[in-house]
């Protein structure tokens, strides 16, 4: 939107009373907050509606290529804050809202979280939606619309109690439904042999149903559209059970139908192997296909042009049906011979991997493969058989020992196949696709993560933000290298002044939170450490819970040495079924109720636990931070993208040289990073030491103490045995080396409490994070993927 059109407060006010009056049917003395609420949230999308009509009709006029993003997860979070920020109304419709008698801040904190994903994964789709916007490439999300986003999280005694997640229930003012559009989707049944193709016959089908939510980009300049399908039955309602008194068994079609967008599956990096998940898959893939060939087929009757047209991202092995429906219908609806086929699939197709962890990598057992997509089995053989003619080596099939792997089936049918970060996409080189690799040395590209500074600093920083404008001027929001000019600014007092004063004050609203929430009181002046994500073994939460149990200790016996006051903030979930993840959470919140009540050391340390990670929480908690806690075993966190989000927001990292902290510690420079402990080869050789983790204890008295104190019940004197298998695995077998990374993790933590003593030098570093973060922009990885995989265009 130019500038000369932004509305003011005034005509903002008018919009929100019109929708109030007309759309929700309130008049202003009776309106809830809820109510309010969504009538901002209709006046700000019909500013973001005529910004999507336009880019739209630009896509089509232009006739470029779209970009096309599957993912099983969009970890949108919520829209009215960001949809007001990128459209710069945010002040006026404060203002407005003031006006009215309505305090604008309750009305923004409304809305519920759309949580429709589980971390990263989701959260980047997020950032990438909103990146193609800003950067204005014509482009689509296609993912489920889940009645049930990732459960919500409460502590009862320590432990983590789930409960679903309700975002529908309340209104939701972003999405259109689009009745118009529906597809027919089949499983099971029947193939039926023709003489060079074959036609498969399903026995089972849903509805498709499309809900879009357009995305807007930066000052409003272009909209893209999510795309969320929704199951519904092919039958919704049988009549006749109904009439003989069979009520459950005449609503059994609709609820089995839509059991598959029912909830989103609550792990990311551990998925078993379960048919609902397949049937979800194939569900969304195949209905995006038949939605981007619709598209398709209205501007081109030239299927040839697919690949120049249409660039479709996988995200993660997930869409990975893509490969063998697209054939299927190239081939068996369409007629083209299996090679053409083929061909055009994989120019159209490319592939993210965002792990390596091997219990991540879906498989399928072929019966139950079969059984669901007998045709597409089928196929996967027969692309296996071309595969294997062009590059005779065994051992590469995706049909393979009664199972079918999705990652070799991504990497064979993407033109491209990428990692996120430098050191994860070498890793996929010399690990799980090496042999792949050997063959198709071209394919695997390197696009580190990236995130968007609209919402990760502007929307949630705004103290930081206006003080980054004054220095360098607006034009960083979308030109995020530009934060380099902070430097020159770097031996200004004032400058350093206010940077310490923005985020004191992002640490006395999050410090009023945690009491709001918690209860716990914590000195806005300490030191904030934070680790938030998921919980898992590898992340290693365990291995900073051991940190400030020792510190705990050593405090107690050293009590005059100057020790740091430090608050050690955790927030994060747990897949409900990973019983070690859902322990360390207990262990923390036992830890903390002794620790934090200790007279001696209260004033010294603090650990909190804040429960139900999500977006909004994390946008409260990044601003805040002193320290990012990035302490996963090398080599098996993929990139992190929280990693960047801190470090743009001016806390230095303590980190292992993994995923993209390698590259941060390369931009920020390791003078302002603390770093500790093995490199990723270097683990691989520990891992093989026998007792490598009892020489680890033995050879360091602090952690050999704190892992006492845990085994004794200190934390759980109720049940002293509560922790002893925590304690047992760490002394050995202890894959993911936390007592070998301990000694090093402790020395750069005090290394850290000490630079924070001398708060000038401090906030230098911080604000050199902030400065050097730019290249981490999610508009930077987009470029990439635009030029080194999709060939698409901006089209502005
Ligand atoms: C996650 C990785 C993260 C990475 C995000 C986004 C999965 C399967 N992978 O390290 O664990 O930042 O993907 O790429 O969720």
């Amino acid at each position: 939107m130019p500038r000369d059109h932004v509305p003011t407060a005034a005509s903002l006010r008018e919009a929100v009373l019109h929708h109030l009056t007309y759309a929700i049917g309130k008049d202003p003395d009776h309106a809830q907050t809820q109510d309010w609420r969504m009538a901002l949230s209709y006046a700000v999308r019909d500013r973001i509606v005529d910004a999507w009509f336009a880019s739209t009709r630009k896509s089509y006029s232009a006739g470029g290529k779209r970009v096309y993003y599957l993912s099983m997860e969009f970890l949108i979070g919520r829209l009215l804050q960001d949809g007001l920020v990128n459209l710069r109304l945010l002040d006026q419709a404060k203002e407005a809202l003031t006006s009215l008698g309505v305090a604008p801040d309750a009305v923004l904190a409304d809305e519920p979280d759309a949580a429709l994903g589980n971390g990263g994964l989701g959260r980047l789709a997020a950032c990438f939606l909103e990146s193609l916007s800003t950067l204005g490439v014509p482009a689509y999300g296609y993912g489920i619309r889940y009645e049930h986003g990732l459960f919500q999280q409460s502590f009862l005694d320590g432990r983590q109690v789930e409960h679903p997640e309700t975002w529908l229930m309340q209104p939701h003012a972003w999405e259109f439904e689009r009745p118009e559009t529906r597809y027919k989707l089949g499983f099971g049944g029947e193939v039926e042999d023709l003489a060079d193709r074959a036609i498969w016959h399903p026995g089972e089908a849903v509805f498709a149903a499309a809900y879009d939510t357009p995305i807007v980009g930066w000052q409003g300049k272009w909209a893209n559209t999510l795309r969320l399908w929704s199951a519904q039955a092919a039958n919704p309602f049988d009549l006749t059970a109904f009439n003989a008194g069979d009520f459950a068994g005449a609503a059994a079609p609709e609820a089995t139908a839509r059991t598959i967008s029912r909830v989103l599956y609550p792990d990311d990096t551990t998925d078993g192997g379960k048919e609902l998940r397949l049937k979800q898959e194939y569900f969304f893939t195949a209905a995006s296909l038949h939605d981007i060939l619709r598209r398709f087929d209205s501007e081109y009757n030239d299927i040839r042009l697919l690949p120049k047209k249409v660039a479709i991202q996988l995200n993660d092995t997930h869409p990975a049906i893509a490969g063998p429906e697209l054939v299927r219908i190239l081939h068996d609806e369409r007629g083209l011979p299996f090679d053409t086929a083929m061909d055009l699939a994989q120019h159209t197709l490319s592939y993210t991997n965002h792990t390596l962890l091997p219990e991540a990598l879906e498989s399928w057992p072929e019966g139950l493969f079969g059984r669901l997509l007998p045709r597409h089995l089928q196929l996967i053989d027969q692309i296996d058989h071309a595969h294997y003619k062009a590059y005779p080596v065994r051992g590469l099939s995706v049909h393979d020992h009664g199972q079918v792997k999705m990652g070799e089936l991504s990497f064979i049918m993407a033109h491209r196949v990428n990692g996120v970060s430098a050191l994860h996409t070498g890793l996929m080189k010399q690990t799980v696709f090496e042999r792949l690799h050997d063959l198709h040395p071209e394919r695997i590209v390197n696009q580190t993560n990236g995130v968007t500074p609209r919402r990760w600093l502007l929307s949630c920083n705004p103290r930081l933000a206006d003080l980054i404008t004054d220095q360098v001027g607006e034009d960083w929001v979308d030109d995020l290298e530009q934060l380099t000019g902070l430097e020159a600014h770097l031996d200004s007092p004032a400058f350093l002044n206010a940077f310490a004063a923005a985020k004191r004050a992002n640490k006395v609203d999050l410090a009023a939170h945690i009491e709001a929430v918690t209860g716990e009181q914590i000195d806005p002046d300490a030191m904030f450490d934070v680790q938030i994500k998921r919980m898992h073994e590898y992340k290693r939460q365990h291995l900073n819970i051991l940190e400030a149990i020792a510190r705990w200790q050593q405090i107690k016996a050293n009590p005059t040495a100057p020790w740091t006051p430090t608050v050690k903030i955790f927030a994060g979930k747990a897949a409900p079924g990973y019983v070690f993840a859902k322990d360390i959470i207990r262990l923390i919140n036992d830890a903390a109720a002794v620790i934090n009540t200790d007279p001696d050391t209260q004033h010294l340390l603090k650990i909190v636990f804040l429960p139900n990670y999500n977006v909004s929480l994390a946008e409260k908690l990044i601003p805040a931070a002193d320290l990012s806690g990035q302490i996963s075993t090398a080599g098996k966190e993929a990139s992190g993208t929280g990693n960047m989000k801190f470090s743009l927001n001016g806390a230095p990292t303590i980190g292992t040289l993994d995923g993209a902290n390698v590259e941060i510690r390369d931009h920020v420079g390791a003078e302002n990073f603390f770093l500790f402990g093995m490199t990723a080869e270097e683990v691989m050789k520990r891992r093989a030491i026998p007792d490598h983790a009892a020489k680890a204890i033995a050879a360091d008295p602090i952690l050999a103490d704190a892992l006492k104190a845990i085994e004794s019940g200190v934390f759980s004197p109720e049940e002293p045995g509560r922790y002893a298998h925590i304690v047992e695995n760490l002394r050995g077998p202890d894959y993911f080396l936390v007592c070998s990374d301990f000694t090093d993790y402790w020395r750069a933590h005090g290394e850290a409490a000490a630079l924070y003593l001398d708060q000038p030098a401090w906030t230098r570093m911080a604000a050199l994070n902030t400065a050097r973060s730019g290249w981490f922009s999610s508009d930077r990885t987009i470029k990439g993927y635009m030029t080194d995989i999709w060939r698409a265009e901006s089209l502005f």
